[in-house]
């Protein structure tokens, strides 16, 4: 029996469900770059540099290991344009009796995929994609009756079923968590080691070029480019982090710095998520650091909740409320998304900041993506379908199975609080506090009202009044609302007042 088997740009694990059992003998792996992948949303030059090249370099690693694969490159002549067009292609030349899949990361081409088999007149198997800790059953057992979706107790299934961090039926240390502890700013002089950086070789070159050529009015800077695009490379990139950055992750995890992108973050995603690590060495190399003494526990316990935590359960939550879950918009958001997302050009410089280095790497920190902007996003009021689009765009990790979960629930509070218990929304002093932006800065973080005022201070206090009826009940918001009941009706207007001029110049493409 003659099998076809699809392998998509974020499949690149030789561990992939569809893989197994292939035989060299006969079956047929395809890989295929095509226009309906790349052009869904305009991703990051970057974005598809990367994952361009890297399914190059995967597809050599195949064929060397002897398999039979089809390769088509977006510039071929005869490139189909889309996955299905390329499957039915291979189908029609050849004999194959079956097309087995692995479950892809997005809704959108699940549900392409489920109309193959009428379509094509031949079986097409969907496997579970088992790079993931969690099956998509066990999230639903999980989640199943709970009116809130809480990662934190998730995370504490997660550490018991794969025994991470645990001493007996005891968490290592005697706690879940210990991100108090990972809230400090990052001391004057102390400087991050430099992130780990590859020169492109021939392959990425070709792409590079490519790129230029039919993709350059793509958000972002395609050059330098020095990406890992090898599982031997992002193993690389693991190894020094778990050396070099590791220990201070957990303290210095919500700082951030002018001019320093990558603190002592992993810049994994990008391999996580298109299939050169795996969640679970990934999870090994970090406690094994942390059981041979060259981490911390609140560096290590932190790190380990992102990925064996937020990342899997993220994913569950997407799979469990798609697709009703790309419509949520609980506050109502309507604005549409300020121009300057897409050139910097304005004078708050924490976002100035955040969106030149996003566009220069594709990548920017949890912190600058949550606390800056996804704050204004939320403050301001913007679309979800605008924000959403925005995060897929322009980070090279994002896929929408991990992008819209932090978007919609993370950070606009859209689905109404079965993420997040309340929404991450904060002033100005947040920023000063965690970061050096505001000493950069046209505004006065200092000051709450007026035409010097840091902008985050008042649209915080006018979010909270605007979203009342919403908010006003939530017990987390119980202080802020206190606050807010308590201040003279003067000031609750100048708030209001200078949040309007705020919109205004926003509306008329003003800069702000
Ligand atoms: P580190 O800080 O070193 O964390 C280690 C790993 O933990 C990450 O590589 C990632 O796999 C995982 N992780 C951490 N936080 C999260 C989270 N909230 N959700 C899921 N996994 C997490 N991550 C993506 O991979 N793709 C996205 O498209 C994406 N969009 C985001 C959008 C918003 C609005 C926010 C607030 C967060 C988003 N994240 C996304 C999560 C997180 O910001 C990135 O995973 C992280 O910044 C990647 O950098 P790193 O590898 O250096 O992560
Ligand atoms: C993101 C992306 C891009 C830009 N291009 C391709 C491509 O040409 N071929 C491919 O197989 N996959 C690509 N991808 C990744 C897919 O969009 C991804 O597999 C789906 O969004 C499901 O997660
Ligand atoms: Fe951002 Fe306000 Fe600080 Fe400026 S003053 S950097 S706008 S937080």
């Amino acid at each position: 029996m003659a099998c076809l088997r699809l392998i998509l740009g974020d499949q690149l694990s030789h561990s992939l469900a569809s893989l197994q059992d292939c035989d060299k003998t006969q079956d047929i792996i395809l890989m295929a770059e095509v226009k309906t992948e790349t052009s869904y949303v305009k991703h990051h030059k970057k974005k598809i540099a990367f994952l361009f090249s890297a399914m190059r370099h995967f597809s050599e690693e195949l064929k060397a290991l002897g398999h039979n694969v089809f390769y088509r490159k977006y510039n071929d002549q005869d490139n189909q344009g889309s996955l299905y067009a390329e499957v039915a292609l291979i189908c029609k030349q050849q004999t194959i009796d079956k097309v087995i899949l692995t479950h892809p990361g997005e809704y959108r081409v699940l549900a392409d995929m489920q109309s193959w088999q009428d379509k094509l007149g031949i079986e097409v198997s969907i496997q579970e994609d088992t790079r993931f800790l969690a099956s998509l059953e066990e999230f639903a057992n999980w989640a199943k009756g709970r009116k809130q979706l809480r990662m934190e107790f998730f995370y504490r299934e997660m550490r018991k079923a794969w025994y991470c961090l645990m001493d007996g039926d005891k968490p290592v240390g005697n706690k879940w968590n210990f991100d108090s502890a990972n809230r400090k700013a990052l001391p004057k002089g102390m400087h991050p080691p430099p992130p780990t950086t590859f020169e492109p070789d021939d392959i990425t070159q070709e792409v590079i070029s490519l790129v230029h050529q039919e993709f350059s009015d793509h958000f972002g800077s395609l050059e330098p480019f020095q990406f890992a695009v090898t599982r031997e490379q992002a193993l690389q990139v693991l190894s020094v982090f778990i050396a070099k950055r590791l220990e201070n992750f957990g303290d210095y995890q919500d700082a951030m710095v002018q001019g320093e992108p990558w603190m002592y973050h992993s810049h994994i995603s990008f391999y996580l998520n298109s299939g050169l690590l795996t969640p679970k060495e990934v999870i090994e190399q970090a406690e094994n650091a942390y059981r041979h003494g060259h981490a911390p526990l609140n560096a290590v316990e932190g790190f380990i909740r992102q990925v064996l935590g937020w990342r899997e359960y993220v994913r569950g939550l997407y799979w469990f409320k798609m697709p009703g879950y790309q419509n949520e918009n609980f506050l109502n958001a309507k604005r549409p998304l300020p121009s300057f997302f897409w050139d910097a050009n304005t004078r708050m410089n924490c976002l100035s900041q955040c969106i030149t280095e996003t566009s220069d790497n594709a990548y920017a920190h949890h912190i600058q993506r949550l606390m800056v902007l996804g704050n204004f996003a939320l403050l301001a009021g913007l679309h979800p379908d605008e924000v959403n689009e925005w995060y897929l765009i322009v980070y090279a990790d994002a896929y929408e199975w991990v992008e819209m979960p932090n978007v919609t629930g993370m950070i606009l509070f859209a689905d109404g609080g079965l993420l997040a218990s309340k929404p991450y929304a904060a002033s100005g002093s947040y920023i000063n506090k965690m970061s050096n932006y505001c000493q950069h800065c046209h505004y006065n973080v200092k000051e709450k009202l007026g035409a010097q005022a840091c902008p985050f201070n008042y649209l915080y206090w006018d979010f909270l009044e605007r979203n009342k009826e919403k908010l006003g009940s939530n017990p987390r918001l119980g202080m802020p609302y206190r606050t807010l009941n308590k201040m003279t009706d003067e000031k609750r207007l100048a708030i209001s007042r200078d949040s309007q001029i705020f919109f205004k110049a926003l509306e008329s493409n003003e800069e702000v």
